[in-house]
């Protein structure tokens, strides 16, 4: 039997049209209708699924059998992207497929539109995670990713009226073609309840964590197939569900409509993912979801690795950090530290001293934020409603750990407090990064700058007592993604010039660089850039109606709306162009550069800040869009609903792309990469990874401006008692706002924006960096007109960018944390 599955399917196109077929009559059932581009991407989706699972369980096989030491990423979020052009991309079917589909009728990139996209988290950090996901697997690295599958998406962001709209984003409506639902993989994980305490045999005090609800966690697979290597990683997601126990409590107490609504209460886990900003309710439900995906999550790991000490007699369970490395993206899955300690201690039976041993040197944590408000932290009084036996062991592990830090810093009780896990406020609370930090063996920022703040603001007692666990890693995304399959046009040029090979070794860029010099080279840049810069002129005319130059200089911010981020600078400077457009001659008029401003990105919907200056953004648009003045020279263009498939469209395309967030607060970006990696320059600050961009293009290449992260402290101290001037022209842009050019919303919500940045309290330099900003924004004006220079400055940074991509990432976590290496599997021949 195992002989007649063991080879691989065919891949000419006359089998993959016979699959296709296939599955529109047998797993869709719709042989005589309904054949729409619809149905033929769940066929096309199915056909390439069969050829990805086979490389998939064959991978798994292999990593088992040799015993392979794995990486399990654990995040609660991943922005996956649509599957499919990544699939057939990945698998080197995607000629063979569009060839496929033409010849009975079809478009592979028609249907691959038809895709609705998991949005499974906010932002950076997420996106970040499927980058990571997509090089392991290249790289042939053993690696899982766990995550939720979350029922509603981070929401379709709609603008009515000139505001921002939340509608439920039910991206399951069609199905989801690439997942496996995993039914014979379920746990138990239990919520509330008590302790017991008891003697086991030996004598020794035990305890068991009792009572209470217990909800099932149902596995969710999709396979993660590496670039031009047969190994397919898994990511597993999980869906809360009733358990048994659940429904039967509320049944034999006669209630039926109790028993359907503590159903729905615990399907509620999993069915959004939570802000942690929220009211207490909504705080609570955040940390069940955090402990329902680690529980479920370790004791799959549990399972899998004492399978794998089953099959060798030597290993035991002390052995497993040489079998599992356990990253923490972010403190958002922390609460793993002390369930694996629940787990060694009262299920395993070990002594603390080996528990802890163990789990220090599974765990591993990324930290990708320094703002305060960011920061997770617990009430104890619901850690111990919600998890009795975790906030023990939590107590337990900050009990000890106080004494060492007592034994080096004798009669120091401000150290103390700083260090302890509880912060002692009322009521008291659990600080999750120094769980994060006490239980892991390496703690990693995210960028240098954000390693060096993150030592020397936020941790820099933990620096003294273990300077060596604390490294960089900056951040990088994947050339599969980002490249081959956003910018087809770049990408043939890339191939034209040093073969297929860039694709996983970005570094052969390298030598392209001199074709900076090459005239003809650098028209056919232009044409590639132009080719792009088309597609999204298109793409805004067919959705929104609106006509944009295709020659004007496309600037973009696109990314989550945050005052850090300071979209506030950017539609300030577009007023500012905006009055000096009104009030110029007609030949003033004919030497300005045109520009299209695009901005695009979701406001967290309790974050009000945000969500004004959405409205801002879009009125700003209105007007400038409606004057006659501005025709060609002037287009402002808020684009609803920021993904990552939207991003794909518009970031091959840009001239210009603004990182400008207030020095120090960005940790990373990963944006700022996937621009420069197009052939866009950067407008930025000195601020996350742009510093590291700037060493590695050139800073002649970026348009950097601003305050320094080591300025902004004394900037900020200063301002309170002597506030800085005014620049004029920002006066000028402020008193428009005001005064109504973009109309008087009722509650003064532009106002509000505008008071924010009063030179007094101008939290973000808003106000401070106005001038710079300008003097950046103009010599991006006046290098765009240097075409030839421009184009040079283009591809010289875009060839310079290969330690930002996530494959070089991944290569430094390998080594420097999880002690890992690559086990490609190659198949039967
Ligand atoms: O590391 C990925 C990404 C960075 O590029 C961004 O700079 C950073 O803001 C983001 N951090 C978060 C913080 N969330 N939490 N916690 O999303 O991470």
């Amino acid at each position: 039997l195992w002989k007649l599955s063991s080879t691989y399917l065919p891949n000419d196109v006359g089998s993959l049209q016979r699959s296709l077929v296939r599955h529109v009559e047998y797993t869709l059932a719709r042989r005589r209708y309904k054949l729409d581009d619809n149905t033929f991407y769940q066929a096309t989706a199915h056909s390439v699924r069969d050829r990805l699972i086979e490389r998939w369980t064959d991978t798994q096989q292999y990593s088992a059998k040799v015993g392979a030491k794995k990486v399990y990423y654990l995040s609660l979020e991943f922005l996956i992207g649509r599957s499919l052009g990544n699939a057939v991309s990945n698998l080197g079917l995607r000629g063979a497929y569009a060839e496929a589909l033409r010849q009975i009728g079809y478009n592979l990139e028609d249907i691959m539109s038809e895709e609705k996209e998991p949005a499974l988290g906010n932002g950076g950090l997420g996106r970040l995670a499927s980058c990571f996901l997509d090089t392991l697997a290249t790289q042939n690295y053993p690696a899982w990713g766990y995550g939720i599958r979350y029922k509603y998406g981070m929401f379709e962001q709609r603008i009515l009226n000139g505001q921002q709209v939340e509608f439920p984003d039910y991206w399951l409506t069609d199905g989801n073609p690439w997942e496996v639902e995993r039914l014979d993989v379920q746990y138990p994980v239990r919520l509330f309840g008590h302790v017991r305490e008891f003697k086991d045999q030996e004598g020794n005090t035990r305890y068991a964590w009792q009572g209470g609800e217990v909800v099932m966690a149902q596995a969710y697979d999709t396979p993660i197939p590496g670039y031009g290597t047969y190994n397919t990683n898994n990511m597993r997601l999980w869906s809360s569900k009733p358990s048994h126990e659940f429904d039967l409590a509320s049944f034999n107490a006669g209630n039926y409509y109790g028993a359907v609504e503590a159903k729905e209460r615990c399907e509620s886990i999993t069915s959004v993912l939570y802000p942690n900003d929220a009211t207490d309710e909504g705080k609570r439900l955040r940390l069940k979801q955090q402990y329902f995906f680690v529980s479920a999550t370790l004791q799959d790991i549990f399972r899998r690795f004492k399978k794998s000490v089953g099959r060798t007699a030597t290993t035991k369970i002390q052995d497993m950090p040489k079998k599992v490395a356990i990253q923490l993206n972010d403190t958002h899955p922390a609460i793993a530290i002390p369930e694996l300690m629940r787990l060694l201690l009262d299920v395993e039976y070990l002594s603390w001293e080996e528990a802890w041993e163990i789990s220090r040197n599974v765990f591993a944590y990324t930290n990708h934020t320094i703002l305060p408000e960011a920061m997770e932290k617990w009430s104890v009084p619901m850690i111990t409603e919600l998890l009795p036996r975790h906030m023990q062991i939590i107590y337990e592990i900050n009990h000890r750990f106080l004494l060492e830090v007592q034994k080096l810093w004798p009669n120091d009780d401000t150290r103390l407090s700083a260090m302890s896990i509880i912060e002692e406020s009322t009521p008291k609370m659990v600080r999750m990064s120094n769980l994060a930090v006490i239980g892991s063996h390496t703690v990693n920022g995210v960028a240098m700058i954000h390693t060096k703040l993150l030592k020397s603001t936020l941790f820099p007692d933990f620096l003294l007592m273990w300077p060596e666990k604390f490294i960089n890693v900056t951040n990088g995304v994947t050339p599969r993604r980002w490249l081959l399959q956003a910018n087809p046009a770049l990408s043939s040029i890339y191939t034209g010039m040093v073969g297929p090979g860039w694709v996983n070794d970005l570094k052969r860029l390298e030598p392209i660089k001199t074709m900076a010099q090459d005239a003809l080279f650098r028209q056919r840049w232009r044409a590639a850039k132009q080719t792009n810069k088309n597609a999204v002129v298109d793409w805004l005319y067919k959705t929104m109606g609106i006509q944009v130059n295709p020659n004007a200089l496309f600037d973009m911010q696109v990314k989550r709306i945050h005052e850090y981020k300071r979209q506030l600078l950017n539609v300030l400077g577009i007023v500012h162009r905006y009055a000096e457009i009104t009030q110029a001659t007609p030949e003033q008029r004919n030497q300005m550069v045109p520009r299209v401003c695009i901005m695009a990105g979701k406001a967290a919907p309790g974050y009000v800040m945000a969500k004004n200056l959405i409205m801002l953004v879009c009125a700003v648009s209105e007007v400038v869009n409606a004057d006659a003045a501005c025709r060609d020279l002037l287009k402002v263009i808020f684009i609803p609903n920021f993904n990552v498939s939207l991003a794909e469209l518009l970031i091959p395309a840009s001239d210009v792309s603004q990182h400008i967030s207030t020095a120090g607060l960005e940790a990373s970006g990963t944006g700022n990469m996937k621009f420069v990696m197009n052939g866009g320059l950067i407008v930025g600050t000195m601020d996350g990874a742009n510093i590291e961009i700037a060493q590695a293009i050139g800073e002649h290449n970026m348009f950097t401006f601003g305050a320094k992260a080591s300025e902004v402290a004394a900037i900020r101290r200063t301002m309170s008692h002597h506030p800085p001037k005014i620049d004029p022209r920002l006066q000028r842009a402020t008193q428009m706002i005001r005064s109504g050019v973009f109309g008087k919303p009722k509650d003064g919500e532009y106002h509000q924006l505008l008071d924010a940045i009063d030179p007094h309290k101008d939290v973000y330099l808003t106000a401070q960096d106005f001038p710079s900003y300008l003097r950046a924004m103009d010599e991006a004006d006046a290098q765009f007109q240097l075409e030839e220079k421009w184009t040079a400055k283009c591809i010289e940074s875009a060839c310079s960018m290969w330690m930002f991509s996530s494959d070089r990432t991944i290569r430094e976590y390998a080594a420097k944390i999880w002690n890992v290496e690559p086990l490609p599997f190659r198949p039967p021949k």
